[in-house]
């Protein structure tokens, strides 16, 4: 039997072979992916997040640790897709200036492209002003943004008002999200949307643009 637990606890020891070998399993024995990314993975990483808040686990661990997620998320790609193809509308995600956590946002991509999105991931530490080019450049009909500190969520406002300012912000829709992240936050900020998971980021992003 596919022991979950174990998966949490291999991540949180970083132990990124043992943590890929019990993926591997977990997938030969038909666990479904997203309940290895969803009970395994992310189970493990909010451990991670609770000892690196008790100094219990300093910021190269966590680093191996979100390191490892990466390569199990990258072994679940090809399963986490969702059939329910919609468009290819131009998507531009990315985390907003100051922010530096991608693992999130890299699956939040990565559901909207099994969308049959057309996905324009611009990284980490996105200033407001390049958010702006690129929409044009791109043609976005969308704009994902991610933040991950309480402190960086301000800049989330601040690149609503840039693309605000821009006179762009009838051409795009503007989907937020992140742990600190919220309904009532994405309302006064003035964003179309907020989802709390990847999942049910890539439904409303199809139903927007539908
Ligand atoms: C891994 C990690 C790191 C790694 C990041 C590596 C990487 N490549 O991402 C490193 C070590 C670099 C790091 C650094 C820091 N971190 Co950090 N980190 C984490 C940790 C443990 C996990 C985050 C994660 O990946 N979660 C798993 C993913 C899958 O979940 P997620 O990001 O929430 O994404 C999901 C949803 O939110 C949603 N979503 C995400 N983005 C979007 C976007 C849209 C549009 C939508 C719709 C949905 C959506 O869908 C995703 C998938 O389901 C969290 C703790 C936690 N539990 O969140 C702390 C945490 C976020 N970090 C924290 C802190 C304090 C820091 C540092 C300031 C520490 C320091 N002293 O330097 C620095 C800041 C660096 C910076 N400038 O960004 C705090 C933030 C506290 C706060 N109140 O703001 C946390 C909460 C830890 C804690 N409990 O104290 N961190």
């Amino acid at each position: 039997m596919t022991d979950l637990n174990a998966m949490t606890d291999a991540l949180v020891a970083c132990d990124t072979a043992r943590l890929t070998t019990l993926v591997n399993e977990a997938l030969a024995a038909d666990v479904p992916a997203t309940e290895i990314l969803n009970k395994g993975l992310i189970a493990g990483m909010d451990i991670v997040g609770e000892r690196m808040e008790s100094g219990d686990m300093f910021i190269p661990e966590v680093l191996m640790a979100a390191q490892a997620m990466a390569g199990c998320v990258t072994i679940l790609k090809p399963m986490l897709g969702d059939d329910d193809s919609a468009t290819g509308a131009s998507v531009l995600i990315g985390t907003v200036k100051g922010d530096l956590h991608d693992i999130g946002k890299n699956l939040v991509a990565m559901m909207l492209e099994s969308a049959g999105m057309e996905v324009h991931n611009l990284g980490v530490d996105i200033p407001p002003e390049d958010f702006v080019t690129q929409i044009k450049e791109k043609k976005a009909k969308v704009v994902c943004l991610s933040a991950l500190l309480t402190t960086t969520m301000p800049m989330m406002k601040q690149t609503v008002d840039a693309i605000v300012e821009s006179g762009l912000r009838d051409q795009v829709k503007i989907l937020v999200g992140g742990a600190p992240v919220t309904q009532s936050f994405a309302d006064e900020i003035g964003a179309d949307g907020f989802a709390a998971d990847a999942g049910s980021a890539s439904k409303l992003a199809k139903s927007l643009v539908n």
